[in-house]
């Protein structure tokens, strides 16, 4: 098939789905074609079956908000003109699945069957926002196809817009790239051999609650040594590296930016701390599930279809830092326990979200969408 992937090319959850399930399908033997701002963060070289049009918006001074989705609504018109797509794949719905619709509209000549894939804050922030309410339900209306990452986004958005035909179509997960590479080397950078690493990887938004990372890790580290290592930037970075100074963590708390080969850090982690007032799937606890480390996490949204209470890490209700705190410190203190979940988290991630399983899942909604039998 042709398939046009419109998304976001930054760090984030819903770029990262969009650009390897662009990739993985091109390696399928489908010609996928990104539309986005710029090129997919996460996006590899050259490949015969991958495309990327760049839509470029352009600037006048009569324009104080340059007009984005306008500017993205042509270059998908002429995306889908120009190469003959079969399918558009909207990830995210403000404001690609708008700018979707508007383009097929605009292409008086077919109809091409829409596919809006929700991630989360579109629906459960964007979504609840007055303003966005109703655009967002009649494009979802509009679009052939809704899918969800989690159950929980499922239900969520059916009971907020009232609409049936929303999937379930989880995250993935290679588990071929994301495996456990040990590095003694890499590790010693940071913490001696005794001492323990406690990882966390955002976009570093509200929503994350990066200083409850922060508070969470000060518990831990006052009853087991360990170090905190945080890959991602975002708005409340600031406020994070300052309340680490403020408890004297300055020495023991590491920011390391945007990072591209997260699951060599990812393999030099005990334990992964998620604690997110909402979490539509929590992508990163599945990557750090995939590479043995049991997750820390809050139980909102999606995350307890991803991480099992018990099994695969421990869950909380949002804000609890003292039993995070405590769950934490009894799981680094008991090495038995902390190996039989990190085998779990790794069987776990490995057998229900493996890339293999969920993209052909993908193909197969495309195919019913566009009515093609096997
Ligand atoms: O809100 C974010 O953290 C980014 C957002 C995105 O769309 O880029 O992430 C959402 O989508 C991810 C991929 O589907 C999910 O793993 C995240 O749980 C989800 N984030 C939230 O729901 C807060």
């Amino acid at each position: 098939m042709k398939i046009g992937m419109v998304c976001y090319p930054s760090y984030g959850g819903s770029g990262v789905v969009a650009t390897e399930l662009g990739e993985y399908l091109a390696d399928r033997g489908h010609e996928v074609h990104f539309i986005s701002y710029e090129r997919p963060f996460r996006m590899r070289g050259f490949h015969g079956n991958l495309y990327l049009h760049e839509v470029e918006v352009f600037d006048y001074p009569l324009f104080k908000f340059p007009p984005y989705s306008i500017a993205l609504t042509s270059t998908i018109a002429d995306v889908v003109r120009n190469h003959d797509l079969d399918i558009l794949h909207a990830h995210y719905a403000i404001p690609h699945a708008v700018s979707a619709y508007l383009a097929r509209q605009m292409l008086r000549d077919g109809r091409i069957p829409i596919v809006t894939t929700l991630h989360g804050t579109d629906i459960t922030v964007l979504g609840n926002d007055r303003q966005f309410f109703d655009i967002t339900k009649f494009c979802l209306e509009e679009s052939d196809g809704v899918t969800a990452v989690s159950e929980s986004l499922r239900q969520e958005t059916q009971e907020l817009f009232g609409i049936g035909h929303v999937q379930t179509v989880y995250n993935f997960i290679d588990p071929e790239v994301y495996k456990r590479v040990p590095n003694p080397c890499f590790r010693g950078f940071f913490a001696r051999p005794e001492e323990k690493i406690i990882l966390h990887i955002s976009n570093f938004r509200p929503v994350k609650r990066v200083l409850d990372v922060v508070s969470i890790f000060a518990g831990i580290n006052k009853e087991v040594p360990s170090h905190l290592l945080l890959i991602g930037d975002g708005p409340d970075r600031l406020a994070a590296q300052h309340l680490a100074q403020d408890l004297g963590l300055a020495q023991r708390v590491h920011f390391l930016g945007k990072q591209e080969c997260v699951f060599q850090v990812l393999s030099l982690a005990d334990l992964f701390l998620l604690p997110s007032e909402k979490e539509s799937f929590g992508l990163s606890a599945l990557e750090a599930m995939a590479c043995e480390v049991p997750v820390i996490a809050t139980a909102t949204g999606g995350v307890p279809e991803v991480v099992l209470d018990g099994v695969t890490g421990y869950l909380a209700p949002v804000g609890d830092v003292q039993a995070m705190i405590k769950m934490s410190v009894s799981l680094l203190r008991d090495r038995q326990l902390h190996g039989r979940m990190a085998i779990a988290a790794r069987e776990r991630a490995a057998a229900e979200f493996h890339v293999d399983k969920i993209v052909a899942q993908y193909e197969e909604y495309y195919r019913r969408i566009c009515g093609i039998s096997e």
